[in-house]
């Protein structure tokens, strides 16, 4: 076995599905070893950006690993942002990239693709990877693949694996397996037992549950967790679509002062709120009403547990699950909590189409024709997406990284064989929205639903009077048969309506149903959280 064949049955049994990529001289011999092993399929996109929003959509739909395959700097350096963006959501996503070979560098000659050193691409994705490697040893590049790959399952962040392009074809031992990290069970019953005496305690105790839940597999735990309890459930806005295929008392997504108020009151007023798996970040709490305490709740995440000033280190998300449930009594009453509404019934007329009237639009097809899997890039698109049933979705929720929509839908249809629904703005779609030349070539067949309101809308929310918020208008949906795919542009809700349903009704290519907006026209929700964010900065500025 070579040290490429090595790398890929490591990754196929720790649960990659695929790699997506694009090659170049320094990246050919470790492709051809890929397309040629088959060990795990190769799908090429046509920009780095797209390859890693795709990777790291597949890794979140599937919980687990997602492999981002490219070239020596003018392809890896492509990858950048979509790898911090993983880093941030903490996304396991596989970075490969091919290098020059080990003694390309001593002939005095500056290297193509190379940055100020030939070690600048590893200091950089080291500032945004959680684990290296440079596989120039072949009598350890089987220890060094297994560590970094370990790394990302326990730590579920990227990591970042360079190849020497002249040691791919080198005999290389078998990569031992994967021993996931369990904790001490020890310390994870005597939290289990403070945090259950806490939530008895506690006349409002509420669950939050986070993406750390989805990357290390726990949903249908969770969702056990919280029917044995009898506590309510919420989700952080970037755990949006957690527990949607599960029966758990899901009250709903938290969104503070952008959010239904009940819910509002629900997690503010929690005198005991458990955070499983949620990330601290702005968009998750900076649109408290104010009253949110953080100081107060029990924070689980990224391997150790907080409690007030307790912290309980080196106790994995799992280990601390399993005991929860094995001393799980009922303590609430869950049915009291509020059970979340979502818009139906679209009138089908010739009214100009609203944010709204689009969630509503999808509430209505889904409960035509089931729910889709969703990717939404960032913009009016994903807080629309906040009226949307409850279903499975990825999106830069905390990272806020604009072009990941139309990419992670790809991916995310290639990971699930699921047709996804993808929602994104125009202004995100005009970066990346131009892989979907590639649906056809791929065989899938996502249903993108753009938001076109020729404008950068969420920013003039921010800044009215700047007008370089003002976007053109690209009519896309032209554009789409020339891709291989459809296209219809719509401009009243009856027009909305039957461009969906002729979309869901003809499958095998791509659709793109352009949804005219006005400029200035928001989703109430992304007007009540641009209202929470300037608050928070005027907190923030003392
Ligand atoms: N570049 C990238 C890669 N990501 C970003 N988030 C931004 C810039 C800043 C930014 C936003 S929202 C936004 C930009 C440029 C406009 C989005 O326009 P569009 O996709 O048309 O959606 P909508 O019209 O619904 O706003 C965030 C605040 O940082
Ligand atoms: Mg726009």
């Amino acid at each position: 076995m070579n040290i490429i064949e090595a790398l890929l049955e490591a990754l196929a049994v720790r649960g990659a599905g695929e790699i997506f990529g694009i090659p170049g001289d320094f990246a050919l011999p470790f492709f051809r070893i890929m397309e040629e092993s088959g060990r795990l399929p190769l799908y090429t996109l046509s920009h780095e950006p797209g390859v890693g929003f795709a990777a790291d959509a597949a890794a979140r739909f599937r919980s687990g690993l997602g492999v981002a395959a490219v070239t020596y700097g003018a392809g890896a350096f492509n990858l950048v942002n979509a790898v911090a963006g993983a880093h941030a959501e903490k996304s396991p996503l596989v970075v490969v990239s091919g290098a020059p070979g080990r003694h390309e560098g001593q002939s005095g000659l500056l290297v193509h693709h190379q940055g100020p050193r030939l070690d600048t691409q590893m200091r950089v994705f080291a500032e945004i990877t959680c684990a290296q490697a440079r596989l120039d040893d072949p009598r350890t590049a089987h220890l060094e693949i297994a560590r970094v790959l370990d790394a990302a399952l326990d730590r579920a962040r990227p990591v970042y694996i360079e190849i020497p392009r002249d040691v791919v074809g080198l005999r290389c031992r078998p990569v031992p397996e994967h021993r996931p990290r369990h904790g001490d069970p020890e310390a994870a019953a005597a939290c289990a037992e403070e945090i259950l005496a806490r939530l008895q305690r506690a006349s409002r105790p509420v669950l939050m549950v986070g993406v750390e839940v989805r990357r290390y597999g726990l949903e249908a735990k969770l969702a056990e967790l919280a029917r044995r309890l009898g506590v309510p459930v919420v989700t952080s806005f970037m755990g949006r679509g957690l527990l949607s295929s599960q029966e758990a008392p899901l009250a709903g997504t938290y969104l503070g002062v952008a959010g239904d108020p009940a819910i509002t009151d629900l997690v503010e007023g929690s005198d005991c709120l458990l955070l499983l798996g949620v990330i601290l970040s702005d968009t998750n709490f900076a649109v408290s009403a104010g009253r949110l305490d953080l100081r107060r709740t029990i924070q689980a995440l990224d391997g150790e547990v907080r409690l007030g000033y307790y912290v309980y280190p080196e106790l994995p998300l799992a280990g601390l699950v399993e005991a929860l449930l094995e001393r799980a009594v009922p303590i609430g009453d869950a049915r009291r909590a509020p059970r979340p509404e979502y818009p139906t019934g679209l009138a089908a007329d010739d009214e100009p189409i609203t944010p709204t009237d689009i969630a509503r639009a999808v509430n209505d097809l889904f409960a035509a024709h089931g729910p889709m899997p969703i990717a939404a890039d960032m913009g009016d698109c994903l807080f629309a997406a906040m009226d949307i049933a409850q279903t499975e979705l990825v999106a830069p929720g905390y990272y806020a990284g604009m072009g990941f929509g139309v990419p992670a839908g790809i991916g995310g249809q290639i990971a699930t064989g699921r047709r996804m629904l993808i929602l994104v703005g125009d202004g995100a779609f005009q970066m990346t929205g131009w892989e979907l030349g590639n649906c056809r070539r791929l065989g899938i067949d996502p249903i993108v639903l753009l938001f076109n309101n020729r404008s950068w809308e969420m920013l003039r929310a921010f800044q009215p009077q700047s007008r370089f918020n003002d976007l053109d208008d690209w009519r896309f949906a032209e554009m789409a048969p020339a891709m291989g795919g459809s296209g219809r542009r719509v401009e009243t809700r009856r027009a909305l309506r039957e461009a969906l349903e002729e979309a869901v009704a003809a499958p095998g290519r791509f659709h793109i149903v352009e949804a005219m907006l006005p400029r200035g026209a928001l989703s109430q929700r992304l007007e009540r959280f641009v209202a929470g964010q300037k608050r928070h900065a005027q907190r923030s500025r003392g």
